[in-house]
């Protein structure tokens, strides 16, 4: 630091390493503020355990799903969410009107607890009142019917089980339509879209095995310490068996630079850490691309040098598309990949020289590749760079996204997608006699798109916060208003329930955490992880009111009061899951013997031909790309434009915020800040404290987010961050990667305007 800077309330220099003493205090906090203590260890043990429920917060494996309890502060504030004591009344409903209630922010609104009874909005108190499940059935099922198909869209978040997934994709295609709006729209679909070009599969190639033989790991663009937690436990394993790590992300993540792991006595007992990172590149937002294609030069150069850096017999059997791919970087110059990735020559150079030593490579990748307008090419041109030394279908080698919710990458299996495959859809016909539509649906943006246009007449949404998750708040939040029908399948209150259409309906559901009784008794669901286990799930909680339902029964009661001729038994179905999972079986292709190998602990790998150098592409290789050009054209209108990275504080899961901290970066207490590099701050007379508006510098936007306080950072030049959801008023809805739809979260180029030198008190 140059000069001393004044203190601003809420922010503190964080000294220490990720995990440690401070993740058990977090997680004993989140216990006592959330559940009956006396419960809380039992619930918190049958996380991931063999006849336990899977973990609903992320989507990293378990070591067969039977070790012992793995200790992890995010995924103990997840359950303890979910599991709280609080609870929305009716009496606190009747007493709040909804626009009073929609001042609140979702911090406030989940705060509130759990949901206990089917609600309907009352328009002349403002008020949601109780209502009969029956009685809501029959009035979405009236509205429903009285709207073409192509008007609803049925919303998916990733929260959702195989089970209740496919009764949703089930309801809505023999309803008449493709539109799916989901989550991993937001998240993921540069992967769905990118990876099955150049692999032939939208999934990740590596298992938790791989990690044990892997010689080297590059992490691009995720922060395992808070969204992948158990991530860690891995990566403190291959750091202390001494394999590079090799990190590239514009901030410097705590947790990716050392980590305590909590399972480890010693350093829980000495206060020691291990440094997790071998080499920490802060690569510009939205410059990774340049970094990749500056990696794989120096490959090539040192190739045409010595040889024997390629895998030149891999790349002939299995690969096509080699020679325009090199040819392309090739005549990339050196200047522009330094200026786009902020990086050295010598920097990317040292990256390949590690890369061509090692003879068992993982790339793992989040949200920092796929949310940019390039996002489907960038992870096409991370998986060029393993295939160039054949490190898929290798042990101890593989690409490795990091998938979002719990069980997003399930939803997609299950047939949650706008575009199904012809066979898939002939499966549907030949089971049930319906003939579903072909016509191709709508994603996420194009189902808002259709909310603005008033095409769009209904909104169904299984889980989720879909108006605040999605960018463009100005033109979204508005459009949800214009709807006839609403219907949120919800644990807790969130501000898309509370922008209420012509009718509104909320359905409380039961979370992964509870029991799940229905007529042939107990029920499990399952779900997938990231590195496609399928794995079972039983609840075990106690319901949050009994008048709360499983989502496969709402679903299914829905579909049932809609479908007035369905071809379906509803109640049969949800009367026993695995009746539901005999179907599953019947319509995709890797789910054979479902309801056996389920009840294997530990579940069974869906099929991944990559893995053993099967390539279901059109040609039957593994295809590389060319990324055109380095940038991803996201340098805005104007002088001084920088470029804005939204994100995840420690304390959130997506819109759920737990608490207002962020303690790795060294906020507490406040969300309302932008993290700055102290040259730009420089250059644009910004002070540590500094009260600033931000606008979006893209032609004929206006968008602003005004009052929010400039906080010094170790960030890449060029690059800020603000915390998304508060931030997403600042993303246009047509800004976005054009091959997969996925919003450039990561990439927005804003103006700062000094507003105040006051220091804001909290
Ligand atoms: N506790 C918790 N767990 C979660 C979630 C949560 O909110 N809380 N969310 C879940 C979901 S749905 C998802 S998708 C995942 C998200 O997990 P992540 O992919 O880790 O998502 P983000 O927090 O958005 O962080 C992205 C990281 O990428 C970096 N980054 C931003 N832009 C760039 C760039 O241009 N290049 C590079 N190299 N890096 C960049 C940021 O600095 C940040 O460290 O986590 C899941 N797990
Ligand atoms: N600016 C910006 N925007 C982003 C992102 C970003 O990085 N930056 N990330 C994007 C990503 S990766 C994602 S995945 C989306 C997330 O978008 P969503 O999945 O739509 O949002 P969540 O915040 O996960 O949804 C929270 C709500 O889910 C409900 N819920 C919780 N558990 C359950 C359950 O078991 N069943 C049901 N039915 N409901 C439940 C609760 O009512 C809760 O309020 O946001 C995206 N938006
Ligand atoms: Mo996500």
């Amino acid at each position: 630091m140059k000069t001393k800077r004044r203190s601003v309330p809420g922010i503190r220099h964080y000294d220490g390493p990720a995990g440690g003493w401070g993740a058990l205090k977090a997680t004993a906090i989140a216990v006592r503020t959330q559940m009956d203590t006396l419960d809380a260890p039992a619930t918190l043990l049958r996380t991931n355990q063999p006849d336990g429920f899977d973990c609903p917060g992320c989507a990293w494996p378990d070591k067969e799903h039977k070790s012992t309890f793995q200790f992890c502060e995010n995924g103990a504030k997840a359950v303890t969410w979910e599991a709280t004591s609080k609870r929305v009344t009716p009496e606190f409903l009747a007493q709040h009107t909804v626009s009073a209630l929609l001042e609140k922010s979702d911090f406030e609104l989940e705060g509130y607890g759990r949901l206990t009874r089917p609600l309907q909005y009352h328009a002349e108190s403002d008020t949601f009142r109780p209502v009969e499940w029956e009685q809501a059935f029959t009035r979405i099922g009236e509205i429903l019917r009285g709207l073409e198909p192509d008007q609803v869209e049925f919303y998916t978040s990733g929260r959702a089980s195989n089970e209740a997934a496919w009764l949703f994709q089930l309801f809505a295609r023999e309803y008449g339509t493709n539109n799916f709006p989901d989550c991993s729209n937001m998240c993921h679909e540069a992967t769905s879209v990118g990876l099955p070009r150049s692999i032939g599969i939208g999934k990740g190639t590596v298992s938790l095995d791989d990690f044990d033989k892997t010689e080297l790991v590059i992490s691009i663009g995720h922060n395992p310490g808070t969204n992948h937690p158990r991530m860690m436990g891995t990566l403190h394993e291959l750091a202390r068996r001494g394999v590079p790590i090799i990190v590239f992300n514009p901030l410097r993540e705590r947790a990716l630079e050392r980590f305590a792991d909590p399972q480890s006595l010693i350093e829980m007992a000495t206060y020691s850490s291990t440094d997790i990172a071998s080499t920490y590149f802060q690569v510009k937002a939205g410059g990774d691309a340049a970094a990749l294609k500056g990696i794989a030069k120096h490959l090539l150069e040192s190739e045409s040098l010595h040889g024997n850096v390629l895998d030149s017999v891999f790349i002939a059997e299995h690969t096509q598309g080699f020679d325009d791919f090199a040819a392309d970087i090739m005549q990339t110059n050196w200047e522009l990949i330094e200026r786009e990735s902020g990086l050295s020559q010598a920097a990317l150079k040292s990256v390949a020289d590690a890369y061509a030593k090692s003879n068992a490579t993982i790339i793992t990748y989040g949200m920092g590749i796929t949310q940019h307008n390039k996002g489907t090419a960038n992870v096409r041109l991370i998986a060029d760079l393993l295939l160039m030394r054949g490190n898929i279908g290798k042990a101890g080698a593989g690409i490795c996204p990091l998938r979002g919710h719990s069980n997003v990458q399930g939803n997609r299996t299950v047939g949650i997608t706008e575009k199904p495959s012809a066979e898939f859809l002939e499966r549907l016909e030949n089971l049930f006699g319906f003939v579903p539509p072909s016509k191709h649906g709508h994603d996420a943006v194009q189902a808002t798109q259709a909310m603005i246009d008033g095409t769009a007449k209904a909104l169904l949404c299984l889980g989720g916060n879909f108006a605040v998750a999605m960018p463009d708040h100005t033109r979204g939040f508005p459009a949800m208003r214009t709807l006839d029908l609403s219907v949120h399948v919800g644990t807790k209150l969130n501000r898309t329930h509370l922008l209420v259409s012509k009718e509104t309906f909320i359905l409380p559901c039961l979370g992964r955490t509870e029991l799940d009784i229905q007529q042939t008794g107990r029920q499990s669901i399952t779900v997938e992880d990231s590195m496609s286990m399928v794995h079972a799930s039983s609840g075990k909680l106690k319901p949050a009111s009994p008048l709360i339902r499983a989502e496969p029964a709402i679903v299914a009661g829905m579909a049932k009061a809609t479908l007035t001729n369905s071809n379906v038994n509803w109640m049969e179905l949800v009367a026993d899951y695995d009746r539901i999972r005999d179907l599953i079986e019947k319509t995709i292709p890797g789910f054979e013997n479902y309801n056996e190998r389920i009840r294997v602990p530990g579940g069974f790998r869906m099929p991944l031909p990559p893995v053993a150098r099967v390539w279901p592409t059109p040609t039957g290789k593994a295809m590389f790309s060319v990324f055109q050009g380095v940038d991803e054209n996201a340098t805005g209108e104007g002088d001084n434009v920088l470029r804005l990275i939204t994100l995840r504080s420690h304390d959130q899961y997506n819109t759920t915020i737990y608490a207002l901290d962020d303690r790795y970066r060294g906020v507490f207490g406040r969300r309302d800040i932008l993290f700055m590099n102290e040259g730009d701050m420089e250059q644009l007379g910004l002070e540590h404290g500094d009260r600033v508006d931000l606008e979006t510098a893209l032609p004929g936007e206006t968008q602003r987010l005004e009052d929010i306080t400039v906080v010094a950072y170790n960030i890449a030049s060029g690059s800020v961050g603000a915390y998304y959801p508060e931030a997403n008023v600042l993303v246009p809805l047509d800004y976005l990667d054009k091959d997969s739809g996925t919003p450039s979260f990561k990439s927005v180029p804003i103006r700062v305007t000094l507003r105040s030198k006051e220091i804001r008190a909290l």
